[in-house]
């Protein structure tokens, strides 16, 4: 394994401060000081570019996030038993390091089994040649687990908040499991007892599908609850709908009351603990999408967009919920076989952050309620429920919740029946300790307010706002406070003063008024871009008012920036700010030209990506700065016109190829799950017996006929999703198969049946191509995941009178090494067994042997008819010379994007620079467009795209014009490291 000297400095560098993690009903407590951990899911091994963990993290960290939750996949990291790596983009530590020097909490996640739309859920392609039942206290099961949770706990236990090493907040055993009879509660036990002896010291929970109340920490006094060893109670749920055109889209759903308004019963999973925080470990942040669909992910992240954001997530905050990860926040690729059998490669699962890394609107959105959630924390972190209270409109629910110990009171205003998406008024009488009001504003569409009500902000006091908080901060002698309504609605903010304070509204319409009686500063207003008004004297500190409309205000960021808290105003994205000797240094990302302006500590020069900007003073005490440069000009390389050349694979089809070398599959015993085990008398022809797990599989079978006529080959295959095999005989073409697809759980198995005809008696040679598309999971702890891959039982009869059966002998060949794992840096589901792959005609060749590496390719172009049956390859070579000191993220695109499918019946594992970002199928769908990060694509160097086509050969499936396209740029990013 690879020492990275700068992994191994941190994991051995002095540690912090330990702190203490304790909990109570309302909150988790860090040292005694209680936490919202606002999180969000991404998976490391989802984008293959440490570099860009730090990206996504940023991102996350700028909309507000506290936190991250991490996925730790097994199968990742291992290509054998006992063969672990953690080195290159499999480097989790760096993760757990970003996410400290992010100042990120990190909920840790291992399983050992994960599901998450992995091949196997997660499990390494060794453990479906393991006949263990699963996820019970099977030892043999339990003797592999501890293996992985050795590697994985050694890494986590160095960065947790308790021991000062890092952020690690809480750890989860196990990942849904719904059974809970003695054997898997002895599992859950064993992986409890285990994660302490390997250090683990922070909360462990588990999150129960649905709301069951499984897994409810010990002592729970509910009967229906079934504990285990768990100290916090967690579950998951996804109230998202559906976008899937074949499974009748479902319309918004009403949000649920996931916590303290929840009625109690079996099926209340968070009531069963009423001793812990209301802890959403999987809130659906979008849903995933299958091989054969329309496309999704865009329609999911429209419906799953601002209007849900606001009343889910917001239904979740009032109920109590303190802990709360959304899943995903940004999805990333499955890329080379990581994919499970209900995936294609894209798993951008219309989440916040986009496959690409761009935020969506919906991030803008998520922006407001991080941002709020972070101002407001330690009010949301402890709340009771207020006295009910009744609107004046029976079409508007208003929740009520108090914060004893603040005198706060938090109102959130939704749609009663909360699907509701019409114009509706409300108003509602409020008793503080303010005071007596009423409080009136409106809903449109599918929206929800989250409001205040006597809240200290800094040094003033809020009486109440229709307007909803996003932050405020001190700025020295004075404060700075940012509340934003929805465009054009108006706004009623009542501040508490002990006398006639003076108003100087500096932009924008505001009215004022003072209301002697109570002390009260009455102001009223439309959210119509930004008002600006100073409030001075009254006895207390001045504060800037500022009143954004909803566009405004989601161009606003805050930070904290060594010398106090920033905030801006800006079209760009602004990842971090810091105040050094009065230089304020922004770091971010510019999509186009603009500037910024800045409140906050005070500086006297600024920088933005290292560009100094000019400065001007505003008449509220702000800084406009700039300029702030758009991207430049990207010029990409036409991929029609490059040197393409092509070189056909298969090989082993024709009847004289050697597989001296190939394994005999001649093994009795196998790992399959029983429907898939041989038949009879009959050896395991399954690809995982032999050690092959992931990708295409060639088996050759030799028989002899005797004369017969009327030869029939009937061949009974595993291959996940939209997997596929080909078979020729004597080296003709005898047909394909393909699993049948276009609903979220696919057909993973099926038969292709052959007429052979009359065959000359003799030898005859079989040669088939199974194309593993993974592994199923295993989320019902049924050992869902041993079904076989590859060949599962052949049948050959001939007629000779009677029909008689024909023993075949076969041979079996997968990935180079098979498990004894020859590509150390891509890693174990880079690649299957394809001869080009064994060969290494995906890997990039150096330049200065470029006519070497082309021997044996002959040009050719992109859409040319395909040479035979089975598959080729097509390579270019080209340079690249992006713009420095940018992010642009380049994808690879099939023939018309604009369909879901084409006619033409192909499909493509596409390498770039050796690294499998994915397959394409074009009669599949809905697929076109593959994301190729930065880092994987050198964007200022040579690269190598080599495509492994594989069709029945006709001229009519030949492949459709590919394209290097652009998806998103912008000035700015991180540092990129090459892969
Ligand atoms: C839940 C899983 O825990 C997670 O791994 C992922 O598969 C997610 O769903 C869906 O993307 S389980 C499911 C039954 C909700």
């Amino acid at each position: 394994m690879a020492v990275e000297p700068a992994a191994l400095a941190a994991a051995t560098a002095p540690k912090g401060r330990p702190q203490a993690v304790a909990w109570d009903r309302y909150s988790l407590k860090v040292d005694g000081k209680r936490v919202v951990v606002w999180s969000g899911e991404i998976h490391p091994f989802r984008l293959p570019n440490p570099a860009l963990w730090r990206d996504v993290i940023q991102k996350m960290k700028a909309l507000g996030f506290n936190g991250v939750a991490f996925y730790f996949d097994w199968g990742y990291h291992s290509p054998a038993p006992g063969v672990y790596d953690f080195s290159g983009v499999r480097n989790v530590e760096r993760a757990l390091q970003m996410a400290k020097e992010e100042g990120m909490y990190v909920i840790a996640r291992t399983g050992p089994y994960i599901n998450s739309e992995l091949s196997g859920g997660g499990y390494p392609g060794w453990m479906f040649r393991n006949s263990a039942e699963a996820r019970t206290d099977d030892p043999v099961y339990l003797a592999a687990v501890d293996e992985w949770m050795t590697q994985v706990n050694a890494i986590i236990a160095r960065h947790q908040i308790t021991d000062g090493g890092g952020n690690v907040i809480a750890y989860q055993l196990e990942n849904e499991l719904g059974k809970v009879e003695p054997k898997h509660v002895r599992q859950m036990e064993h992986l409890a007892r285990k994660a302490r002896a390997d250090g683990i010291s922070v909360p462990f929970f588990h999150n129960s599908a649905g709301r069951l109340p499984d897994w409810t920490p010990k002592g729970s006094t509910a009967p229906w609850a079934n504990p285990g060893p768990t100290d916090l109670y967690a579950f998951d749920g996804y109230p998202g709908g559906s976008c899937d055109v074949h499974a009748n889209p479902s319309g918004a759903n009403k949000a649920p009351d996931w916590g303290m308004y929840g009625s109690a019963g079996p099926k209340a999973g968070a009531l069963s603990s009423p001793g812990t925080p209301g802890f959403v470990a999987e809130v659906g942040g979008g849903w995933f999408d299958y091989w054969g669909s329309n496309g999704t992910y865009n329609c999911t992240a429209e419906r799953q967009g601002k209007g849900y954001q606001r009343v889910f997530y917001g239904t979740n905050l009032i109920n109590r919920i303190t802990i709360h990860n959304v899943y995903m926040t940004f999805g990333g690729t499955s890329w080379g076989w990581l994919g499970g059998p209900v995936v294609y490669t894209s798993y951008d699962y219309g989440a916040a952050i986009s496959e690409d890394r761009g935020l969506r609107p919906k991030a803008y959105a998520l922006k407001q309620q991080g941002m709020f959630v972070q101002a407001a924390e330690q009010v949301l972190a402890e709340m009771d429920k207020g006295p009910e209270l009744a609107p004046a409109s029976g079409k508007v629910k208003i929740y009520h919740n108090v914060n004893r110990r603040l005198g706060t009171h938090v109102l959130l205003a939704a749609h009663n029946p909360g699907d509701g998406k019409g114009e509706e008024r409300f108003s509602v009488q409020l008793a503080t300790r303010d005071g007596q009001y009423t409080i009136a504003s409106r809903l449109r569409g599918q929206d929800a307010h989250m409001l205040l009500a006597s809240y200290d902000m800094e040094r003033q006091r809020l009486v109440y706002s229709t307007s909803e908080l996003q932050t405020h901060l001190r700025d020295g002698e004075r404060d700075i406070v940012l509340l934003h309504g929805r465009d054009l609605v108006e706004g009623e903010t009542v501040l508490r003063y002990a006398g006639a304070p003076t108003v100087e509204v500096l932009a924008g319409r505001v009215k004022s008024r003072w209301d002697a009686d109570k002390g009260d500063l009455v102001l009223n207003y439309v959210h119509d871009g930004l008002a600006r008004a100073r409030i001075s004297g009254g006895g207390r500190a001045p504060m800037l008012l500022l009143l954004a409309d909803e566009k405004t205000s989601m161009r606003f960021w805050t930070q904290e920036t060594g010398a106090g808290r920033a905030l801006q105003l800006t079209a760009a994205l602004v990842r971090s700010a810091a105040i050094d000797a009065g230089k304020l240094a922004l770091r971010g990302d510019a999509g186009e030209d603009g500037d910024i302006e800045i409140w906050g500590p005070a500086f006297e020069a600024a920088s933005f990506n290292g560009q100094p900007l000019a400065l001007t003073r505003q008449p509220d005490g702000s800084t406009r700065a700039g300029p702030v440069k758009g991207p430049e000009a990207v010029g990409l390389p036409e991929f029609g016109r490059l040197a393409w050349k092509r070189r056909m694979d298969s090989p082993e089809a024709a009847p004289g190829f050697d597989d001296s070398g190939w394994a005999k599959a001649d093994r009795r015993r196998s790992a399959a799950q029983t429907w898939t085990m041989p038949e009879r008398g009959q050896p395991t022809l399954s690809m995982s017996d032999y050690g092959f797990h992931h990708g295409d599989v060639w088996y050759r079978g030799r028989f002899t006929a005797t004369g017969g006529k009327a030869s029939a080959l009937e061949l009974f295959y595993g291959a996940g999703g939209a997997g596929m095999i080909q078979v020729w005989i004597d080296g003709r073409f005898a047909g394909q198969h393909e699993l049948d697809v276009g609903r979220s759980f696919p057909e993973t198995t099926d038969s292709i049946k052959l007429q052979l005809g009359d065959l000359a008696p003799g030898e005859h040679v079989i040669a088939v191509m199974v194309r593993n598309n993974s592994h199923n999971w295993n989320l019902m702890a049924d050992d869902f995941h041993r079904e076989a891959r590859g060949l599962i039982s052949a049948s050959l009869t001939q007629r000779g009178g009677q029909r008689f059966a024909v023993p075949i002998a076969w041979r079996i060949q997968g990935r180079q090494g098979g498990e004894d794992l020859v590509d150390r840096v891509r890693g174990p589901i880079n690649n299957g067994g394809l001869y080009g792959e064994r060969e290494g005609w995906h890997l990039p060749s150096p330049v200065a042997d470029a006519a070497q590496a082309d021997r044996g390719w002959k040009p050719a172009g992109i859409t040319d008819a395909p040479p035979a049956p089975g598959t080729f390859w097509l390579r270019t070579r080209f340079k690249l010379d992006l713009p420095r000191g940018h992010d642009i993220q380049l994808a690879l695109s099939f023939g018309d994007t604009s369909k879901a499918r084409s006619e033409r019946e192909n499909r493509v594992l596409i390498f770039v620079n050796g690294w499998n970002m994915g397959q394409f199928i074009a009669h599949i769908g809905p697929q076109r467009t593959f994301v190729i990060p930065p880092g994987i694509l050198n964007p200022n160097g040579e690269n190598t795209v080599a495509l492994a086509v594989t069709s029945d050969g006709k001229a009519a499936n030949a492949l459709e014009p590919v394209k290097l396209v652009k998806l998103r740029a912008v000035r700015g990013g991180v540092d990129l490291e090459m892969r």
